[in-house]
């Protein structure tokens, strides 16, 4: 799906800003038809956030159900002859949105985005009102899973996954225009023959009137550096300027739509990073070349706006991975706001992009979360309507982030239940599915210590390996010369393999400022001895690809539990993102030679 753009045939108009906002608990709302006048005692919230912390208290912290938004907002009078879209890069978890009154566009899924032609409901020039019921709760049947408990003080959301169940509309919301006949969709792929570089394009076009196909590939500044014409073709760069880790260098497809008479249709500008990806062996290859991942598994999450995306902290994170040395990070655990790929294509930073199949494991909620023990896939938990919503998660996950340069290898889960007959069935079509919508790029998961080598079903499916591992943490706590030997021993299991293994989590909770001459866990020094445990361990295995520790920053996790004080403190910076000092020990692995 096409992100909305400014070009000489398109406009965008951003919907940000404060909308009137209610929560509705008892779900009444779309009984009492709300959406066909303004929202009565209503608030102000923002939008993009996550609507949790902005309120104060329990009410919105820990609602379960639904929450009104509402705007107004005047079309553009120049929009006139123009199709009308209104868009949301999300609504966390499911939204249904009408437009004065008339219902347009239902979605389910948390982290992609949406859309509705409106142009028929809206007059440019005119106002128009904007209400979206935003319906948070998680059930066996969606993706993340979860339980929704009636309890005598009301409903409770019980889910399976360590991060803060955070809401609303945490991203952008565009009402936009485009020709009538235009560019719908495109996919590039790229490759490199000898040194040239070549990218080939298909480009879908919606709309009656007849027309004719040019794509003009520009470098970076702007010179052209080939052409094509026709809905599918291919241009070849000679000694193409690729795109590399480090070196997020980017051309522009130019595509263009012109009627017989040679009169411009449609303009959309499609940005290109030429780069290869393989694997090969027990080696994860970038053009060609050996690449070792450095980095982190992140979370969308900063105080008060919970997942609400905001520029500051997306450039001043990625301040902070430059300064470390990271590159690359894990959209743990799942998809981010399409600003941060777009600038990580600019940055050459490397994504493992991740749907948001996270939970998926009783076990583990069981052993770690306490409570009510399920069986993980069964027709009464997560059963084939649960795989359809992670399919589609997977087709919207891959629609929307296909020409991402950045992006080199898919997880289509993070820690399932992977030990069993029902985990193998479960995920064999969703590895097949992934493969035949993209044939470019690896395609793995992401396997817990549940399921160690000799156990696991499912990561023979896999391109690669990634393993989440906390010897030294939850096993072996404060044992850290116990924790090396049986960690060695099992990743040399895995070696066996013969695939490229990439460790996608390891990490030790820290509490900023507690410091210790022994080996205390929760300390600073624990932190640091911990990571210099792990990093002889990979080092001591030529299999291993990558490292990225979890987490990047401390994150907010649901308020039931009695292992997290305050959230996840697992981070290498804090919440506010200040510096630990596994920070600087990482720094000064991650920078050496450089
Ligand atoms: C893993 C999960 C991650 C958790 C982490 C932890 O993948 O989401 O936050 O462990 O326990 O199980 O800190």
């Amino acid at each position: 799906m096409l992100r909305p753009q400014d070009t000489p045939t398109r406009e965008r108009r951003s919907l940000a800003g404060l909308w009137d906002f209610r929560l509705d608990p008892t779900l009444d709302g779309v009984a009492d038809r709300w959406f066909e006048r303004p929202l009565a005692d209503s608030r102000a919230m923002p939008v993009p956030a996550s609507y949790n912390d902005i309120l104060v208290g329990t009410e919105g912290r820990d609602h379960v159900g639904d929450a009104w938004y509402q705007t107004t907002t005047r079309v553009p009078r120049g929009w006139a002859g123009d199709r009308v879209v209104l868009r949301f890069d999300s609504a966390t978890h499911a939204a249904t949105v009408w437009v004065d009154g008339t219902e347009v566009v239902r979605h389910v899924g948390g982290y992609t985005p949406f859309e509705a032609d409106v142009t028929e409901l809206v007059t440019p020039g005119e106002e128009v009102r904007v209400t979206v019921v935003v319906n948070n709760e998680l059930t066996f049947q969606t993706i993340p899973p979860g339980v929704v408990q009636e309890t005598p003080h009301g409903r409770r959301q019980q889910y399976f996954h360590d991060f803060f169940n955070y809401s609303g509309l945490a991203r952008a919301v565009w009402l936009y225009a485009t020709p009538r006949t235009r560019v719908e969709d495109v996919t590039v792929t790229t490759d490199i023959r000898g040194t040239d570089g070549v990218v080939g394009y298909a480009v879908e076009v919606a709309g009656d009137d007849e027309h004719t196909v040019e794509v003009v590939l520009r470098d970076a500044d702007g010179a052209e550096v080939g052409r094509a014409e026709g809905a599918t073709g291919e241009v070849v760069v000679p000694d193409a300027h690729l795109w590399a880790p480090g070196d997020g260098y980017l051309h522009v497809a130019e595509i263009t739509l012109r009627c017989a008479d040679g009169a411009l249709l449609d303009r959309y500008d499609q940005t290109v990073g030429i780069r290869t990806v393989e694997v090969r062996g027990t080696e994860f290859l970038i053009n060609g070349t050996p690449f070792h991942f450095t980095g982190f598994g992140r979370h969308e999450d900063s105080p008060v706006r919970g997942k609400g995306h905001d520029d500051a902290f997306l450039v001043h994170d990625m301040e902070l991975m430059r300064w470390i040395g990271a590159n690359s990070f894990r959209t743990s655990h799942y998809p981010y706001a399409e600003e941060v790929y777009d600038y990580a294509d600019r940055l050459g930073l490397v994504v493992i992009d991740e749907v948001a199949a996270v939970g998926q494991n009783m076990g583990l909620a069981g052993g770690i979360f306490g409570g009510q023990s399920y069986t993980t896939f069964s027709p009464e938990t997560i059963n084939d309507v649960s795989r359809e919503a992670h399919a589609q998660a997977i087709r919207e996950l891959i629609a929307r982030d296909k020409n991402h340069p950045s992006v080199v290898l898919w997880s289509i889960a993070n820690e399932p239940e992977s030990d069993t007959d029902a985990a193998r069935a479960y995920f064999e079509p969703l590895f097949a599915l992934t493969r035949e919508l993209d044939t470019t790029r690896p395609v793995g998961f992401v396997n817990v210590m549940l399921a160690p080598h000799g156990k696991c079903q499912v990561s023979e499916l896999g391109d690669v390996l990634m393993l989440n591992r906390y010897y030294g943490w939850y096993t072996h706590t404060g044992d850290l010369e116990g924790a090396e030997t049986a960690w060695r021993a099992e990743l040399e299991q895995w070696a066996g393999d013969g695939k490229p293994i990439i460790i996608t989590e390891y990490g030790a909770d820290t509490v900023a400022g507690v410091h210790s001459l022994t080996p205390q866990p929760w300390s600073e020094e624990y932190q640091v001895a911990y990571l210099e445990m792990n990093h002889r361990v990979f080092d001591s295995v030529p299999a291993v690809v990558g490292e990225q520790v979890w987490n990047f920053a401390d994150f907010a996790t649901a308020s039931t539990s009695v292992f997290r004080v305050d959230g996840n403190k697992k981070g290498v910076f804090t919440r506010d993102r200040r510096p630990k000092a596994a920070a600087h020990a990482l720094r000064r692995r991650w920078t050496r030679g450089a």
